[in-house]
């Protein structure tokens, strides 16, 4: 059996990056040093902050919500109910059973009850991809109520490999304008609020890791709509370069935020104030039309409530049928 590095106990876990196994114990010292480090590194909150963690019943938002409350963060949650079918029901479940579990405060946006549409009809009603709904409408309502209920800073669970995917697709499409925003820290301002991302020096398998050793329940299935998409075809291409050679993916990534960045930020500044959206009052392009969430509300409310299945492609739906069971549509 394999040991751990740091106290030769049996290991749970083998890090190929760190060229290493891990105990639980030393799994979850990696784990938090690496969140304190990146908290620190990019002075992303101070130890008083009030935080709102966007968790969305996944292993990478729990995680991040339990490492904020364990290292004495006052944390609490934020869940935005898709209407993704089963998939959204079994995530409101599992972060409603995480915080009561642990005495934590969750808030609860449900899309289909305050906005009248959920995300299958608004990518139905607008014939937009379902994950450019969904980011729009998340992105919206996580700014929203930040700003609302008086937290100084929004947290999210994105981890390495995510970023590392969004970088490669960034720099393949050399997208100038997103690679230099793609920064873990989006300062507050123009009616925005901070936004952090805790968890960039910590892989999809670290935070499983996590998860499993401090009991954590997760929903373990992909949302039915990532299934065949760009960001997931890069993720893949990441892992086999980096199951080649060992710790690319965080070359790639954190390489890019030491010495891509600075470069990117001399440049001009392209972001001016924005004006307000007339019908909600967030920052908006125009104070003459609507912003894209309203826009998109308008859309998708009065369409009737498209099924999840109905909106899938052929593998995803055969994918999603295996998984939650064939809905009579
Ligand atoms: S929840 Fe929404 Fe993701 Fe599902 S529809 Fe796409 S964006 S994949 S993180
Ligand atoms: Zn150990
Ligand atoms: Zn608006």
């Amino acid at each position: 059996m394999s040991k751990c590095r740091s106290c030769g106990d049996a290991a749970v876990v083998d890090l190929p990056r760190h060229n290493a196994n891990f105990c639980a114990e030393h799994l979850q010292q990696l784990c938090v040093r690496q969140v304190q480090r990146a908290i620190a590194d990019h002075s992303m909150f101070e130890t008083d902050a009030r935080v709102l963690v966007a968790v969305s019943g996944g292993k990478d938002s729990l995680a991040l919500w339990d490492m904020l409350v364990d290292l004495g963060y006052r944390a609490d949650g934020l869940y935005i109910g898709l209407g993704i079918g089963e998939y959204s029901e079994e995530s409101h479940r599992i972060t409603s059973v995480f915080a009561e579990e642990r005495g934590l405060t969750l808030h609860t946006v449900d899309l289909r009850q305050e906005h009248g549409f959920d995300i299958p009809t608004a990518a139905r009603a607008t014939r937009r991809v379902p994950c450019s709904a969904c980011g729009l409408s998340k992105r919206h309502i996580f700014d929203r109520e930040t700003i609302r209920l008086g937290y100084d800073v929004l947290a999210t669970g994105h981890n390495l490999d995510d970023e590392a995917a969004v970088l490669l697709g960034n720099t393949i499409r050399w997208d100038v304008e997103y690679l230099t925003r793609q920064y873990p820290v989006l300062e507050a301002g123009h009616g925005f609020p901070r936004k952090v991302k805790p968890l960039i020096r910590l892989t999809e398998r670290e935070m499983a890791a996590w998860c499993v050793v401090r009991g954590i329940d997760y929903v373990v299935e992909e949302c039915p709509m990532a299934i065949g998409n760009r960001h997931s075809g890069y993720k893949e291409t990441l892992n086999q370069l980096d199951e080649r050679s060992p710790g690319t993916k965080a070359s790639f990534y954190l390489g890019f935020l030491d010495r891509m960045v600075p470069v990117l930020r001399t440049g001009p500044d392209r972001q001016g104030a924005p004006e307000s959206c007339p019908t909600c009052g967030a920052p908006s392009s125009s104070s003459d039309t609507a912003c894209s969430f309203c826009r998109l509300e308008a859309t998708a409310s009065s369409h009737e409530p498209v099924p999840v299945r109905m909106v899938l492609n052929r593998s995803a739906r055969r994918a999603f049928d295996a998984q939650w069971g064939e809905e009579e549509a």
